[in-house]
Protein backbone atom coordinates (compact mmCIF):
# COMPACT_ATOMS: atom_id res chain seq x y z
CA UNK A 1 0.00 0.00 0.00
CA UNK A 2 1.71 3.20 -1.11
CA UNK A 3 -0.34 5.83 -1.03
CA UNK A 4 -2.06 6.18 1.75
CA UNK A 5 -4.35 9.61 1.82
CA UNK A 6 -7.83 9.35 2.67
CA UNK A 7 -9.01 9.33 -0.82
CA UNK A 8 -13.09 10.17 -1.39
CA UNK A 9 -13.08 6.21 -2.89
CA UNK A 10 -12.08 5.17 0.69
CA UNK A 11 -14.62 7.17 2.01
CA UNK A 12 -17.13 5.50 -0.01
CA UNK A 13 -15.66 2.26 0.53
CA UNK A 14 -15.83 2.42 4.13
CA UNK A 15 -18.96 4.42 3.77
CA UNK A 16 -20.10 1.13 1.73
CA UNK A 17 -19.04 -1.34 4.97
CA UNK A 18 -20.87 0.04 7.30
CA UNK A 19 -23.81 0.31 4.84
CA UNK A 20 -23.52 -3.46 4.52
CA UNK A 21 -23.08 -3.83 8.55
CA UNK A 22 -19.86 -4.29 9.21
CA UNK A 23 -19.09 -3.10 12.50
CA UNK A 24 -15.91 0.15 12.87
CA UNK A 25 -13.80 -2.53 14.34
CA UNK A 26 -14.44 -4.70 11.45
CA UNK A 27 -13.71 -2.06 8.63
CA UNK A 28 -10.57 -1.05 10.76
CA UNK A 29 -8.86 -5.05 10.69
CA UNK A 30 -10.05 -5.14 7.20
CA UNK A 31 -8.16 -1.95 6.50
CA UNK A 32 -5.05 -3.15 8.29
CA UNK A 33 -4.68 -6.63 6.76
CA UNK A 34 -4.60 -4.91 3.49
CA UNK A 35 -1.85 -2.92 4.38
CA UNK A 36 -3.20 0.61 5.85
CA UNK A 37 -1.14 2.34 8.27
CA UNK A 38 -3.23 2.32 11.88
CA UNK A 39 -3.51 5.69 12.47
CA UNK A 40 -4.74 6.64 9.09
CA UNK A 41 -6.94 3.94 9.07
CA UNK A 42 -8.55 5.21 12.54
CA UNK A 43 -8.72 8.78 11.04
CA UNK A 44 -10.24 7.59 7.82
CA UNK A 45 -13.16 5.85 9.90
CA UNK A 46 -13.69 9.00 12.13
CA UNK A 47 -13.85 11.15 9.75
CA UNK A 48 -16.28 9.30 7.07
CA UNK A 49 -18.36 7.52 10.12
CA UNK A 50 -18.99 10.53 12.39
CA UNK A 51 -18.45 9.15 15.79
CA UNK A 52 -17.88 6.12 14.90
CA UNK A 53 -14.33 5.48 16.42
CA UNK A 54 -13.16 2.00 16.50
CA UNK A 55 -12.03 0.48 19.96
CA UNK A 56 -8.14 1.08 20.48
CA UNK A 57 -6.49 -2.00 19.30
CA UNK A 58 -3.94 -3.40 22.23
CA UNK A 59 -0.43 -2.33 21.97
CA UNK A 60 1.96 -4.16 19.58
CA UNK A 61 4.89 -6.81 21.25
CA UNK A 62 8.29 -7.34 19.90
CA UNK A 63 8.07 -11.20 18.63
CA UNK A 64 10.57 -14.08 17.63
CA UNK A 65 11.16 -14.29 14.49
CA UNK A 66 13.90 -16.54 13.10
CA UNK A 67 16.88 -14.84 10.49
CA UNK A 68 15.33 -15.77 7.06
CA UNK A 69 15.57 -13.57 3.71
CA UNK A 70 13.93 -14.61 0.19
CA UNK A 71 17.59 -16.43 -0.25
CA UNK A 72 18.26 -18.79 2.60
CA UNK A 73 16.88 -22.06 2.34
CA UNK A 74 19.19 -23.14 5.21
CA UNK A 75 19.06 -21.72 8.70
CA UNK A 76 21.62 -23.07 11.64
CA UNK A 77 19.75 -23.59 14.76
CA UNK A 78 22.28 -23.86 17.42
CA UNK A 79 23.38 -27.49 16.34
CA UNK A 80 21.70 -28.13 13.67
CA UNK A 81 20.82 -27.20 9.86
CA UNK A 82 16.85 -26.98 9.12
CA UNK A 83 15.57 -26.26 5.90
CA UNK A 84 12.70 -23.18 5.20
CA UNK A 85 10.59 -24.59 3.12
CA UNK A 86 7.98 -21.99 3.04
CA UNK A 87 7.38 -18.00 4.42
CA UNK A 88 4.63 -15.83 4.50
CA UNK A 89 4.29 -12.07 5.67
CA UNK A 90 0.22 -11.86 7.26
CA UNK A 91 0.21 -13.74 8.79
CA UNK A 92 3.82 -14.18 9.74
CA UNK A 93 4.53 -18.36 9.08
CA UNK A 94 7.20 -19.63 8.39
CA UNK A 95 7.43 -23.71 7.66
CA UNK A 96 10.70 -25.49 8.79
CA UNK A 97 12.23 -28.99 7.42
CA UNK A 98 13.90 -31.22 9.17
CA UNK A 99 13.72 -29.15 12.39
CA UNK A 100 13.91 -32.68 14.21
CA UNK A 101 15.28 -35.96 13.78
CA UNK A 102 13.50 -39.37 13.57
CA UNK A 103 14.77 -40.52 16.63
CA UNK A 104 13.85 -36.80 18.23
CA UNK A 105 10.17 -37.45 17.34
CA UNK A 106 10.07 -41.07 18.47
CA UNK A 107 11.54 -40.13 21.60
CA UNK A 108 9.31 -37.40 22.44
CA UNK A 109 6.25 -39.15 21.17
CA UNK A 110 7.58 -42.50 23.39
CA UNK A 111 8.28 -39.89 26.72
CA UNK A 112 4.68 -38.43 26.09
CA UNK A 113 2.90 -41.68 25.99
CA UNK A 114 2.59 -42.64 29.25
CA UNK A 115 1.48 -38.92 30.60
CA UNK A 116 -1.18 -38.27 27.86
CA UNK A 117 -4.65 -36.98 29.03
CA UNK A 118 -7.62 -35.71 27.22
CA UNK A 119 -6.35 -32.10 26.09
CA UNK A 120 -7.75 -29.17 28.11
CA UNK A 121 -7.71 -25.38 27.37
CA UNK A 122 -7.17 -22.84 29.37
CA UNK A 123 -10.71 -21.76 31.04
CA UNK A 124 -11.36 -17.91 29.76
CA UNK A 125 -13.33 -16.83 32.53
CA UNK A 126 -11.12 -18.03 35.23
CA UNK A 127 -7.82 -18.87 33.85
CA UNK A 128 -8.32 -22.69 34.70
CA UNK A 129 -8.11 -25.74 33.06
CA UNK A 130 -11.11 -27.46 31.34
CA UNK A 131 -11.59 -30.12 29.12
CA UNK A 132 -12.64 -28.78 25.79
CA UNK A 133 -15.31 -30.54 22.56
CA UNK A 134 -12.64 -28.26 20.28
CA UNK A 135 -10.12 -30.06 20.57
CA UNK A 136 -10.60 -33.48 20.88
CA UNK A 137 -7.12 -34.71 20.53
CA UNK A 138 -5.04 -36.08 24.50
CA UNK A 139 -2.63 -34.01 25.66
CA UNK A 140 0.12 -33.36 28.47
CA UNK A 141 3.18 -30.70 29.24
CA UNK A 142 6.65 -31.43 30.07
CA UNK A 143 8.25 -28.85 32.35
CA UNK A 144 10.66 -26.73 31.05
CA UNK A 145 13.62 -28.90 29.39
CA UNK A 146 12.65 -31.43 31.73
CA UNK A 147 14.91 -34.15 30.46
CA UNK A 148 17.86 -34.41 28.12
CA UNK A 149 15.92 -34.63 24.95
CA UNK A 150 13.08 -31.63 25.77
CA UNK A 151 16.24 -29.24 26.78
CA UNK A 152 17.97 -30.11 23.02
CA UNK A 153 14.73 -29.45 21.18
CA UNK A 154 13.94 -26.03 23.65
CA UNK A 155 17.41 -25.03 23.15
CA UNK A 156 16.78 -25.35 19.37
CA UNK A 157 13.98 -23.58 19.32
CA UNK A 158 15.24 -20.59 21.14
CA UNK A 159 18.33 -20.31 18.97
CA UNK A 160 16.29 -20.32 15.61
CA UNK A 161 13.54 -18.06 16.64
CA UNK A 162 16.10 -15.44 18.48
CA UNK A 163 14.16 -16.04 21.75
CA UNK A 164 15.07 -16.87 25.45
CA UNK A 165 14.40 -19.66 26.49
CA UNK A 166 13.04 -18.63 29.89
CA UNK A 167 10.50 -16.86 27.75
CA UNK A 168 8.78 -20.52 26.45
CA UNK A 169 6.40 -22.42 28.00
CA UNK A 170 7.52 -26.41 28.55
CA UNK A 171 6.39 -28.44 25.35
CA UNK A 172 2.65 -29.61 25.34
CA UNK A 173 2.70 -33.01 22.80
CA UNK A 174 -0.80 -33.77 21.29
CA UNK A 175 -1.90 -37.01 20.12
CA UNK A 176 -4.84 -36.80 17.95
CA UNK A 177 -6.16 -39.95 16.71
CA UNK A 178 -8.52 -40.79 13.63
CA UNK A 179 -11.60 -38.40 13.11
CA UNK A 180 -10.06 -35.70 16.02
CA UNK A 181 -9.56 -32.24 15.47
CA UNK A 182 -8.58 -28.98 16.97
CA UNK A 183 -11.28 -26.11 15.68
CA UNK A 184 -9.72 -22.95 14.39
CA UNK A 185 -8.25 -20.34 17.34
CA UNK A 186 -5.60 -17.92 18.34
CA UNK A 187 -2.95 -18.84 20.93
CA UNK A 188 -3.11 -15.83 22.84
CA UNK A 189 -5.12 -14.91 25.62
CA UNK A 190 -8.08 -12.93 25.02
CA UNK A 191 -7.93 -9.38 26.53
CA UNK A 192 -11.42 -9.27 26.93
CA UNK A 193 -11.70 -12.10 29.40
CA UNK A 194 -12.01 -12.04 33.09
CA UNK A 195 -9.25 -14.95 33.18
CA UNK A 196 -6.63 -13.16 31.33
CA UNK A 197 -5.12 -11.05 33.77
CA UNK A 198 -4.42 -13.41 36.10
CA UNK A 199 -2.79 -15.91 33.27
CA UNK A 200 -0.50 -12.94 31.96
CA UNK A 201 0.97 -12.31 35.45
CA UNK A 202 3.30 -15.45 34.50
CA UNK A 203 5.44 -14.30 31.53
CA UNK A 204 2.86 -11.99 29.97
CA UNK A 205 1.23 -12.41 26.43
CA UNK A 206 2.01 -15.79 24.05
CA UNK A 207 4.02 -13.96 20.93
CA UNK A 208 4.40 -16.91 18.68
CA UNK A 209 4.24 -20.85 18.41
CA UNK A 210 6.13 -23.54 17.15
CA UNK A 211 4.23 -26.91 16.52
CA UNK A 212 6.63 -29.99 15.50
CA UNK A 213 5.63 -32.46 14.00
CA UNK A 214 6.45 -35.55 15.61
CA UNK A 215 4.52 -38.23 12.95
CA UNK A 216 3.62 -38.05 9.18
CA UNK A 217 -0.72 -38.87 9.65
CA UNK A 218 -1.74 -41.23 7.04
CA UNK A 219 -4.54 -38.88 5.87
CA UNK A 220 -5.44 -35.19 7.22
CA UNK A 221 -4.68 -33.19 10.17
CA UNK A 222 -2.89 -29.96 8.52
CA UNK A 223 -2.49 -27.43 10.67
CA UNK A 224 -4.53 -24.12 8.79
CA UNK A 225 -4.53 -20.70 8.85
CA UNK A 226 -8.26 -20.27 7.32
CA UNK A 227 -7.88 -16.01 7.26
CA UNK A 228 -4.93 -17.11 4.34
CA UNK A 229 -6.50 -20.49 3.17
CA UNK A 230 -2.96 -21.67 4.17
CA UNK A 231 -2.80 -25.55 5.02
CA UNK A 232 0.73 -26.72 6.00
CA UNK A 233 0.86 -30.76 5.95
CA UNK A 234 2.34 -32.26 8.83
CA UNK A 235 5.16 -34.23 7.96
CA UNK A 236 7.78 -35.72 10.80
CA UNK A 237 10.00 -33.78 11.65
CA UNK A 238 8.96 -30.56 10.20
CA UNK A 239 7.85 -27.47 12.04
CA UNK A 240 5.94 -24.43 11.70
CA UNK A 241 5.86 -21.68 13.15
CA UNK A 242 3.95 -18.46 13.56
CA UNK A 243 3.93 -14.80 15.56
CA UNK A 244 0.93 -12.66 16.58
CA UNK A 245 2.28 -8.93 17.49
CA UNK A 246 -0.82 -8.22 19.32
CA UNK A 247 -3.80 -10.34 20.79
CA UNK A 248 -5.70 -9.31 17.63
CA UNK A 249 -7.15 -10.82 14.86
CA UNK A 250 -5.70 -8.56 12.76
CA UNK A 251 -2.20 -10.83 13.12
CA UNK A 252 -4.69 -13.19 11.16
CA UNK A 253 -3.04 -15.77 13.02
CA UNK A 254 -6.57 -17.73 13.51
CA UNK A 255 -5.38 -21.26 12.66
CA UNK A 256 -7.05 -24.86 13.81
CA UNK A 257 -5.81 -28.41 13.07
CA UNK A 258 -7.83 -30.26 10.70
CA UNK A 259 -9.44 -33.28 11.67
CA UNK A 260 -7.12 -36.41 11.09
CA UNK A 261 -8.78 -38.98 8.81
CA UNK A 262 -6.77 -42.15 9.09
CA UNK A 263 -4.06 -42.74 11.25
CA UNK A 264 -2.79 -40.87 14.24
CA UNK A 265 -1.29 -37.17 14.43
CA UNK A 266 1.37 -36.15 17.29
CA UNK A 267 2.33 -32.85 17.52
CA UNK A 268 4.35 -30.92 20.30
CA UNK A 269 3.82 -27.10 20.64
CA UNK A 270 6.36 -24.55 22.34
CA UNK A 271 4.45 -21.14 23.16
CA UNK A 272 6.55 -18.54 23.39
CA UNK A 273 5.89 -15.58 26.13
CA UNK A 274 6.52 -11.69 26.06
CA UNK A 275 8.90 -12.24 29.22
CA UNK A 276 10.17 -14.67 31.32
CA UNK A 277 8.33 -18.19 32.26
CA UNK A 278 8.65 -19.38 35.52
O1 LIG B 1 -1.92 -29.83 15.84
C1 LIG B 1 -2.13 -28.80 15.21
O2 LIG B 1 -2.02 -28.75 13.97
C2 LIG B 1 -2.52 -27.60 15.97
C3 LIG B 1 -3.40 -26.73 15.39
C4 LIG B 1 -3.77 -25.61 16.11
C5 LIG B 1 -2.01 -27.33 17.23
C6 LIG B 1 -2.40 -26.16 17.86
N1 LIG B 1 -3.26 -25.31 17.31
C7 LIG B 1 -1.86 -25.77 19.17
O3 LIG B 1 -1.19 -26.60 19.80
O4 LIG B 1 -2.12 -24.61 19.58
ZN1 LIG C 1 -3.20 -23.37 18.41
Amino acid sequence: MSDQSVTPELRQWITDQAAAGMSSDDVLEAMLASGWHEAVAVAALEETLAGATPTALPPRSVVPDPLVDSSAAKLWAGDREVQVLATLGLPRVVVFGSFLADDECDGLIELAARRLARSETVQTETGASEVNEARTSEGMFFGRCENALCERVEKRIASLLRWPLENGEGLQVLRYRRGAEYKPHYDYFDPAQAGTRAVLQRGGQRVASMLCYLNTPVRGGATTFPDATLAIAAVKGNAVFFSYDRPHPSTRSLHGGAPVLEGDKWVATKWLREGHFE
